[in-house]
């Protein structure tokens, strides 16, 4: 899954793709590179972000979407917490909603999902951005995320989502210490017990530069550590901004695999 930020303050690519000729340039250039998802959003989700209103939010990312829906062979998602920029995503030719506000209370999201039957990314987020990072809490991190997932699943298929629909993803990040995403990272094969397929983001993430120093685009070593690591431990999806790079050393991993698996055989 590429990432494309229309956005003026994510954290990595802020203000890069603001205008949608920019914005569409970077998706094309990610499905070369061989992005096999595009993952479309305006409003930035890092933690402390200030919120955006809907109108911005839709003058933003629409237009995108628009220009891109006639043009991509590969699914486009649309990364938004708000119901009415995902239902216009979706009528403008999105056919994923990658919802990282997943511990709503409302159901109006999922009632939307439901009636278009579009794919749903239920990610995994303690707090809000603008809170989650001031003091995250845990027991348990694997098991709270894992419980957080049962019961979503069961509030989905409740409001007429099906299971087919469903991707999961812990929210590297999103409420979590280091430690907390060290732990989700070393406990991601718990997730396969749900059977639906996981989607990990650990790209640029701050985690990796609290480990490293590094900032940005010098992360990508570790991002690419956490994506092979989770290739191996059964993730399908891996976000990421720098596509060629992840591509291959997924590809490299998932060839290695391949070989140990037939060397068991
Ligand atoms: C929008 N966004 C930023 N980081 C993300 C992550 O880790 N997962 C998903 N689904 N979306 C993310």
């Amino acid at each position: 899954m590429g990432v494309v930020n229309v956005t003026p303050d994510s954290f990595s690519d802020g203000g890069r793709f603001l205008d949608p000729r920019d914005a569409v340039a970077h998706a094309l250039e990610l499905v070369d590179q061989g992005a096999e998802i595009i993952d479309v959003g305006g409003e930035s989700t890092r933690p402390r972000a200030t919120p955006v209103e809907e109108p911005e939010e839709l003058r933003r990312v629409i237009p995108v979407i628009e220009r891109l829906a006639g043009r991509l062979q590969v699914p486009i998602s649309i990364d938004t917490m708000k119901p009415a920029v995902a239902r216009a995503a979706l009528a403008a030719g999105a056919t994923i909603v990658n919802d990282v506000a997943a511990n709503r209370r409302e159901d109006n999201m999922w009632r939307l999902v439901a009636e278009t039957q579009a794919g749903y990314v239920c990610m995994h987020m303690q707090g809000t951005p603008q809170t989650m990072q001031s003091a995250p809490t845990y027991t348990d991190v694997v098991r709270e995320v894992g419980d957080f997932f049962f019961e979503r699943i069961q509030r989905l298929s409740h409001c007429g989502i099906g299971l087919d629909q469903i991707i999961i993803d812990p929210g590297i990040g999103f409420g979590k210490t280091v430690e907390h995403n060290l732990q989700l990272l070393a406990g991601l094969r718990s997730f396969s017990c749900l059977a639906r397929p996981v989607l990990l983001g650990a790209s640029r993430k701050s985690f990796i530069g609290q480990l490293s120093g590094a900032d940005g685009r010098a992360r990508l070593p570790g991002a690419l550590a956490c994506a092979c690591l989770a290739i191996e431990a059964g993730v399908q999806i891996i976000r990421a901004h720098d596509v060629a790079e992840t591509v291959q050393a997924v590809r490299t991993a998932e060839a290695i695999l391949a070989k140990r698996n037939s060397d068991l055989a």
